[in-house]
Protein backbone atom coordinates (compact mmCIF):
# COMPACT_ATOMS: atom_id res chain seq x y z
CA UNK A 1 0.00 0.00 0.00
CA UNK A 2 1.40 3.29 -1.27
CA UNK A 3 1.57 6.24 1.62
CA UNK A 4 0.49 9.34 1.21
CA UNK A 5 3.04 11.76 0.34
CA UNK A 6 1.14 15.30 0.98
CA UNK A 7 -0.42 17.28 -1.23
CA UNK A 8 2.38 18.27 -3.18
CA UNK A 9 3.41 15.06 -4.19
CA UNK A 10 0.02 14.16 -4.63
CA UNK A 11 -0.73 16.68 -7.10
CA UNK A 12 2.67 18.11 -8.16
CA UNK A 13 1.17 18.49 -11.86
CA UNK A 14 -1.56 20.65 -10.63
CA UNK A 15 0.94 22.95 -8.23
CA UNK A 16 3.76 25.37 -9.34
CA UNK A 17 6.63 23.31 -7.98
CA UNK A 18 9.85 22.72 -9.44
CA UNK A 19 12.42 19.80 -8.49
CA UNK A 20 13.92 22.79 -7.01
CA UNK A 21 11.58 23.38 -4.77
CA UNK A 22 12.35 21.78 -1.53
CA UNK A 23 8.96 20.34 -0.37
CA UNK A 24 8.41 21.28 3.60
CA UNK A 25 5.33 18.44 4.65
CA UNK A 26 3.84 17.38 7.65
CA UNK A 27 1.76 14.71 5.28
CA UNK A 28 -1.61 17.38 5.33
CA UNK A 29 -4.29 16.48 2.89
CA UNK A 30 -5.92 13.15 2.46
CA UNK A 31 -8.70 13.97 4.66
CA UNK A 32 -12.09 11.86 4.88
CA UNK A 33 -14.88 12.84 3.58
CA UNK A 34 -17.94 11.39 5.92
CA UNK A 35 -21.32 11.09 4.90
CA UNK A 36 -23.79 12.33 7.35
CA UNK A 37 -26.60 9.53 7.70
CA UNK A 38 -28.48 10.93 10.41
CA UNK A 39 -28.70 14.75 9.32
CA UNK A 40 -29.31 13.86 5.68
CA UNK A 41 -32.63 11.97 7.13
CA UNK A 42 -33.61 14.52 9.44
CA UNK A 43 -33.20 17.53 6.72
CA UNK A 44 -35.15 15.19 4.20
CA UNK A 45 -35.96 16.59 0.91
CA UNK A 46 -33.62 13.47 -0.78
CA UNK A 47 -30.16 15.66 0.44
CA UNK A 48 -27.11 13.87 0.76
CA UNK A 49 -24.73 15.37 3.39
CA UNK A 50 -21.01 14.32 2.80
CA UNK A 51 -18.54 16.62 5.49
CA UNK A 52 -15.17 17.08 4.37
CA UNK A 53 -13.11 17.14 7.80
CA UNK A 54 -10.06 19.14 7.88
CA UNK A 55 -9.75 19.30 11.05
CA UNK A 56 -7.61 15.57 10.55
CA UNK A 57 -4.81 17.71 9.33
CA UNK A 58 -1.70 17.71 11.10
CA UNK A 59 -2.51 20.95 12.93
CA UNK A 60 -6.51 20.86 12.78
CA UNK A 61 -7.47 22.90 9.99
CA UNK A 62 -7.32 23.07 6.36
CA UNK A 63 -4.62 25.51 6.43
CA UNK A 64 -1.90 23.17 6.14
CA UNK A 65 -2.72 22.82 2.53
CA UNK A 66 -1.78 26.01 1.65
CA UNK A 67 1.35 26.43 3.80
CA UNK A 68 3.08 23.40 2.89
CA UNK A 69 3.33 25.51 -0.48
CA UNK A 70 3.77 29.05 0.85
CA UNK A 71 6.70 27.86 3.12
CA UNK A 72 7.94 25.70 0.37
CA UNK A 73 8.39 28.67 -1.97
CA UNK A 74 9.47 30.50 0.95
CA UNK A 75 12.13 28.05 1.61
CA UNK A 76 13.11 27.71 -2.05
CA UNK A 77 13.35 31.68 -1.87
CA UNK A 78 15.78 31.12 0.70
CA UNK A 79 13.13 33.33 3.63
CA UNK A 80 14.71 33.97 6.67
CA UNK A 81 11.31 35.06 8.68
CA UNK A 82 7.95 34.01 7.78
CA UNK A 83 4.82 36.27 9.33
CA UNK A 84 1.49 36.22 9.59
CA UNK A 85 -1.92 37.80 11.09
CA UNK A 86 -3.98 35.31 12.06
CA UNK A 87 -7.26 34.48 13.97
CA UNK A 88 -5.43 31.49 14.73
CA UNK A 89 -5.30 28.64 12.39
CA UNK A 90 -3.35 30.49 9.90
CA UNK A 91 -0.90 30.93 12.78
CA UNK A 92 -0.90 27.59 14.12
CA UNK A 93 -0.38 25.84 10.71
CA UNK A 94 2.58 28.69 9.76
CA UNK A 95 4.20 28.29 13.08
CA UNK A 96 4.60 24.43 12.43
CA UNK A 97 5.83 24.66 9.12
CA UNK A 98 7.82 26.83 9.82
CA UNK A 99 9.59 25.39 12.41
CA UNK A 100 9.73 21.93 9.91
CA UNK A 101 11.53 23.93 7.69
CA UNK A 102 14.07 25.86 10.15
CA UNK A 103 12.12 29.51 9.51
CA UNK A 104 12.05 32.19 12.09
CA UNK A 105 7.94 32.96 12.28
CA UNK A 106 6.32 35.87 14.11
CA UNK A 107 2.19 35.82 13.94
CA UNK A 108 0.11 38.90 14.58
CA UNK A 109 -2.88 37.80 16.72
CA UNK A 110 -6.28 39.77 17.71
CA UNK A 111 -5.45 39.97 21.48
CA UNK A 112 -8.07 38.44 23.39
CA UNK A 113 -9.95 36.64 20.50
CA UNK A 114 -8.48 33.30 19.61
CA UNK A 115 -9.41 30.20 21.14
CA UNK A 116 -6.95 28.24 23.22
CA UNK A 117 -6.33 25.86 21.26
CA UNK A 118 -4.61 27.59 18.56
CA UNK A 119 -2.89 29.77 21.27
CA UNK A 120 -1.26 27.12 22.53
CA UNK A 121 0.01 25.81 19.14
CA UNK A 122 1.23 28.92 18.16
CA UNK A 123 3.25 29.15 21.38
CA UNK A 124 4.45 25.25 21.40
CA UNK A 125 5.58 25.47 17.67
CA UNK A 126 7.92 28.26 18.97
CA UNK A 127 7.03 31.19 16.58
CA UNK A 128 6.79 34.56 18.05
CA UNK A 129 3.52 35.29 19.19
CA UNK A 130 2.38 38.80 19.65
CA UNK A 131 -1.18 39.59 20.60
CA UNK A 132 -1.95 42.99 18.13
CA UNK A 133 -5.12 45.47 20.33
CA UNK A 134 -7.11 45.69 18.23
CA UNK A 135 -8.93 43.29 14.96
CA UNK A 136 -7.93 40.83 13.22
CA UNK A 137 -8.04 43.48 9.85
CA UNK A 138 -5.84 45.64 11.98
CA UNK A 139 -2.92 43.10 12.36
CA UNK A 140 -3.47 42.33 8.90
CA UNK A 141 -2.31 45.73 7.53
CA UNK A 142 0.36 46.01 9.69
CA UNK A 143 1.59 42.65 8.74
CA UNK A 144 1.34 43.89 5.11
CA UNK A 145 3.15 47.37 6.42
CA UNK A 146 5.88 45.11 7.83
CA UNK A 147 6.13 42.96 4.44
CA UNK A 148 6.12 45.66 2.25
CA UNK A 149 9.14 47.47 4.36
CA UNK A 150 11.25 44.33 5.60
CA UNK A 151 12.65 41.13 4.28
CA UNK A 152 10.33 39.19 5.55
CA UNK A 153 7.78 36.96 3.65
CA UNK A 154 4.23 37.05 4.30
CA UNK A 155 2.03 33.60 4.37
CA UNK A 156 -1.44 35.13 4.14
CA UNK A 157 -3.53 34.56 1.72
CA UNK A 158 -2.20 37.08 -0.34
CA UNK A 159 0.32 34.96 -0.88
CA UNK A 160 -0.81 33.28 -4.09
CA UNK A 161 1.00 29.50 -3.28
CA UNK A 162 -1.75 29.28 -0.38
CA UNK A 163 -4.67 29.43 -2.97
CA UNK A 164 -2.49 27.12 -4.90
CA UNK A 165 -2.34 24.49 -2.27
CA UNK A 166 -5.53 24.65 -0.58
CA UNK A 167 -7.29 24.39 -4.10
CA UNK A 168 -6.34 20.25 -3.59
CA UNK A 169 -9.22 19.96 -1.27
CA UNK A 170 -11.16 20.05 -4.28
CA UNK A 171 -9.52 17.32 -6.29
CA UNK A 172 -9.73 15.56 -3.14
CA UNK A 173 -13.29 15.42 -2.93
CA UNK A 174 -13.72 14.76 -6.88
CA UNK A 175 -11.43 11.67 -6.65
CA UNK A 176 -13.60 10.52 -3.80
CA UNK A 177 -17.09 10.53 -5.35
CA UNK A 178 -16.01 9.94 -8.91
CA UNK A 179 -17.41 14.01 -10.13
CA UNK A 180 -18.41 17.29 -8.18
CA UNK A 181 -20.95 17.41 -6.21
CA UNK A 182 -24.41 19.41 -6.72
CA UNK A 183 -23.32 21.98 -3.89
CA UNK A 184 -20.42 22.87 -1.92
CA UNK A 185 -21.08 24.92 1.22
CA UNK A 186 -17.67 26.42 3.10
CA UNK A 187 -17.58 29.18 5.69
CA UNK A 188 -16.22 32.32 4.81
CA UNK A 189 -13.73 34.89 5.96
CA UNK A 190 -10.54 36.10 4.65
CA UNK A 191 -12.75 34.38 1.56
CA UNK A 192 -9.57 32.64 0.64
CA UNK A 193 -10.71 29.01 1.15
CA UNK A 194 -13.90 29.40 -1.24
CA UNK A 195 -11.91 31.01 -3.59
CA UNK A 196 -9.30 28.07 -3.78
CA UNK A 197 -11.94 25.51 -3.70
CA UNK A 198 -13.48 27.13 -6.80
CA UNK A 199 -10.00 26.79 -8.74
CA UNK A 200 -9.80 23.71 -7.96
CA UNK A 201 -12.81 22.25 -9.17
CA UNK A 202 -12.48 24.25 -12.22
CA UNK A 203 -9.43 22.75 -12.86
CA UNK A 204 -10.84 19.04 -12.82
CA UNK A 205 -13.18 20.35 -14.76
CA UNK A 206 -11.70 21.77 -17.45
CA UNK A 207 -9.42 18.73 -17.61
CA UNK A 208 -12.48 16.22 -17.93
CA UNK A 209 -11.74 14.82 -14.50
CA UNK A 210 -15.64 16.04 -13.62
CA UNK A 211 -18.62 16.08 -15.55
CA UNK A 212 -20.31 19.18 -13.53
CA UNK A 213 -19.25 21.93 -11.47
CA UNK A 214 -20.46 22.57 -7.86
CA UNK A 215 -22.78 25.88 -6.86
CA UNK A 216 -20.50 27.58 -4.46
CA UNK A 217 -22.43 28.54 -1.19
CA UNK A 218 -20.63 30.26 1.23
CA UNK A 219 -21.38 31.58 4.87
CA UNK A 220 -20.41 34.40 6.71
CA UNK A 221 -21.52 34.87 10.72
CA UNK A 222 -24.06 37.37 10.74
CA UNK A 223 -22.01 39.91 13.02
CA UNK A 224 -19.34 39.07 10.55
CA UNK A 225 -20.34 39.56 6.88
CA UNK A 226 -19.03 42.50 5.02
CA UNK A 227 -19.52 40.13 1.85
CA UNK A 228 -23.16 39.84 2.41
CA UNK A 229 -23.50 43.17 3.24
CA UNK A 230 -21.69 44.74 0.25
CA UNK A 231 -19.74 47.09 2.76
CA UNK A 232 -16.16 46.55 5.27
CA UNK A 233 -17.44 46.23 8.83
CA UNK A 234 -15.29 47.70 11.09
CA UNK A 235 -16.33 46.21 14.64
CA UNK A 236 -17.05 42.51 13.45
CA UNK A 237 -18.78 40.26 16.08
CA UNK A 238 -19.34 36.62 16.65
CA UNK A 239 -18.51 34.07 18.94
CA UNK A 240 -17.16 32.26 15.38
CA UNK A 241 -13.68 33.57 16.15
CA UNK A 242 -11.69 32.12 13.32
CA UNK A 243 -13.93 34.06 10.61
CA UNK A 244 -14.16 37.07 12.63
CA UNK A 245 -13.22 39.35 9.77
CA UNK A 246 -14.58 42.60 8.65
CA UNK A 247 -12.26 43.44 5.07
CA UNK A 248 -11.92 39.96 3.60
CA UNK A 249 -8.08 40.04 1.44
CA UNK A 250 -10.33 37.76 -1.09
CA UNK A 251 -13.58 39.50 -1.09
CA UNK A 252 -13.89 39.75 -5.44
CA UNK A 253 -12.22 36.31 -5.79
CA UNK A 254 -14.90 34.93 -3.51
CA UNK A 255 -17.94 37.28 -5.09
CA UNK A 256 -16.37 35.63 -8.96
CA UNK A 257 -16.96 32.09 -6.89
CA UNK A 258 -20.22 32.87 -6.29
CA UNK A 259 -21.22 34.18 -9.59
CA UNK A 260 -19.67 31.90 -11.38
CA UNK A 261 -20.90 29.26 -10.25
CA UNK A 262 -24.30 30.64 -9.21
CA UNK A 263 -24.31 30.12 -5.72
CA UNK A 264 -24.40 32.31 -2.70
CA UNK A 265 -22.83 33.63 0.02
CA UNK A 266 -25.40 34.39 3.06
CA UNK A 267 -24.90 35.08 6.61
CA UNK A 268 -25.98 32.64 9.67
CA UNK A 269 -26.50 33.70 12.97
CA UNK A 270 -24.31 32.57 16.23
CA UNK A 271 -27.10 30.52 17.17
CA UNK A 272 -27.38 28.86 14.09
CA UNK A 273 -23.63 27.76 14.46
CA UNK A 274 -23.94 26.82 17.50
CA UNK A 275 -27.25 24.53 17.05
CA UNK A 276 -25.65 23.08 13.67
CA UNK A 277 -22.33 22.66 15.90
CA UNK A 278 -23.74 20.74 18.58
CA UNK A 279 -26.06 18.83 16.52
CA UNK A 280 -22.97 17.81 14.13
CA UNK A 281 -21.17 16.28 17.23
CA UNK A 282 -24.10 14.31 19.10
CA UNK A 283 -25.53 13.00 16.09
CA UNK A 284 -23.14 12.32 13.74
CA UNK A 285 -19.96 11.84 16.17
CA UNK A 286 -17.89 14.86 14.23
CA UNK A 287 -16.38 17.60 16.65
CA UNK A 288 -15.52 20.65 14.66
CA UNK A 289 -14.97 24.37 15.80
CA UNK A 290 -17.60 26.64 15.62
CA UNK A 291 -16.99 28.58 12.77
CA UNK A 292 -16.32 25.49 10.46
CA UNK A 293 -20.52 24.76 11.55
CA UNK A 294 -21.05 27.92 9.76
CA UNK A 295 -21.40 25.86 6.33
CA UNK A 296 -23.90 23.32 8.09
CA UNK A 297 -25.61 26.02 9.48
CA UNK A 298 -26.28 27.61 6.34
CA UNK A 299 -27.12 24.22 4.46
CA UNK A 300 -30.03 23.97 7.35
CA UNK A 301 -31.16 27.32 6.73
CA UNK A 302 -30.93 26.92 2.67
CA UNK A 303 -32.66 23.95 2.73
CA UNK A 304 -35.58 25.10 4.64
CA UNK A 305 -35.60 27.20 1.82
CA UNK A 306 -36.15 24.61 -0.53
CA UNK A 307 -33.29 25.34 -2.03
CA UNK A 308 -31.25 22.03 -3.24
CA UNK A 309 -32.89 20.80 -6.24
CA UNK A 310 -30.03 20.22 -8.61
CA UNK A 311 -28.87 16.67 -9.80
CA UNK A 312 -28.02 13.83 -7.11
CA UNK A 313 -28.83 16.74 -3.92
CA UNK A 314 -25.30 16.00 -3.44
CA UNK A 315 -24.18 18.73 -0.51
CA UNK A 316 -20.13 18.70 0.52
CA UNK A 317 -19.80 21.01 3.88
CA UNK A 318 -16.24 21.72 4.16
CA UNK A 319 -15.75 21.90 8.09
CA UNK A 320 -12.38 23.65 8.29
CA UNK A 321 -11.33 23.07 12.04
CA UNK A 322 -11.30 20.79 14.71
CA UNK A 323 -13.04 20.85 17.68
CA UNK A 324 -10.73 21.01 20.14
CA UNK A 325 -9.29 24.32 18.75
CA UNK A 326 -11.80 25.86 20.87
CA UNK A 327 -12.78 23.91 23.86
CA UNK A 328 -13.78 26.39 25.94
CA UNK A 329 -17.25 27.08 23.56
CA UNK A 330 -17.63 23.03 23.77
CA UNK A 331 -18.01 23.13 27.43
CA UNK A 332 -19.79 26.63 27.74
CA UNK A 333 -23.02 25.55 25.67
CA UNK A 334 -23.04 21.83 26.86
CA UNK A 335 -24.64 20.53 30.37
CA UNK A 336 -22.22 20.30 33.40
CA UNK A 337 -20.92 16.93 34.41
CA UNK A 338 -22.51 14.95 36.88
CA UNK A 339 -20.58 15.24 39.93
CA UNK A 340 -20.95 11.70 42.65
CA UNK A 341 -19.59 10.02 45.00
CA UNK A 342 -17.58 6.84 44.14
CA UNK A 343 -20.94 5.11 45.10
CA UNK A 344 -22.69 2.85 42.56
CA UNK A 345 -26.28 3.94 44.46
CA UNK A 346 -25.55 7.65 43.03
CA UNK A 347 -24.65 6.67 39.50
CA UNK A 348 -27.94 4.58 39.31
CA UNK A 349 -30.05 7.59 40.67
CA UNK A 350 -28.06 9.67 37.31
CA UNK A 351 -29.08 7.19 34.76
CA UNK A 352 -32.45 6.78 36.10
CA UNK A 353 -31.56 3.25 36.68
C1 LIG B 1 -11.74 27.21 11.01
O1 LIG B 1 -6.48 31.63 10.53
O2 LIG B 1 -8.34 33.64 8.48
O3 LIG B 1 -12.42 32.35 4.16
O4 LIG B 1 -6.19 33.73 10.09
O5 LIG B 1 -9.79 29.22 10.64
O6 LIG B 1 -10.26 31.18 3.70
O7 LIG B 1 -10.41 32.91 5.48
C2 LIG B 1 -8.96 31.55 9.37
C3 LIG B 1 -10.04 31.30 8.60
C4 LIG B 1 -12.98 29.11 8.16
C5 LIG B 1 -12.28 31.05 6.85
N1 LIG B 1 -12.86 28.22 9.14
O8 LIG B 1 -11.50 30.72 5.74
C6 LIG B 1 -6.84 32.67 9.98
C7 LIG B 1 -8.08 32.69 9.21
C8 LIG B 1 -11.81 28.24 9.95
C9 LIG B 1 -10.82 29.23 9.80
C10 LIG B 1 -12.05 30.11 7.96
C11 LIG B 1 -10.96 30.20 8.80
P1 LIG B 1 -11.12 31.84 4.71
Amino acid sequence: MAYWKGVIEEYRAYLPVTEKTPVITLKEGDTPLIYGPNISKKLGNDLKLYFKFEGLNPTGSFKDRGMTMAMSKAAEDGAKVVVCASTGNTSAAAAAYAAHAGISCAVFLPHGSIALGKMAQSLIYGAKVIAVEGSFDKALKLTRELADKYPVTMVNSNNPYRIEGQKTAAFEIVDTIGDAPEYHAIPVGNAGNITAYWKGYNEYYKKGLSKQLPKMCGFQAAGSAPIVLGKIVEDPQTIATAIKIGNPYSWKSAEAARDESRGLIEAVTDQEILEAYQLLASTEGIFCEPASAASLAGVIKKNKQNYFVDGQRRVVCTLTGHGLKDPDRAVSICSKPHVVKPELDEILKVLNL
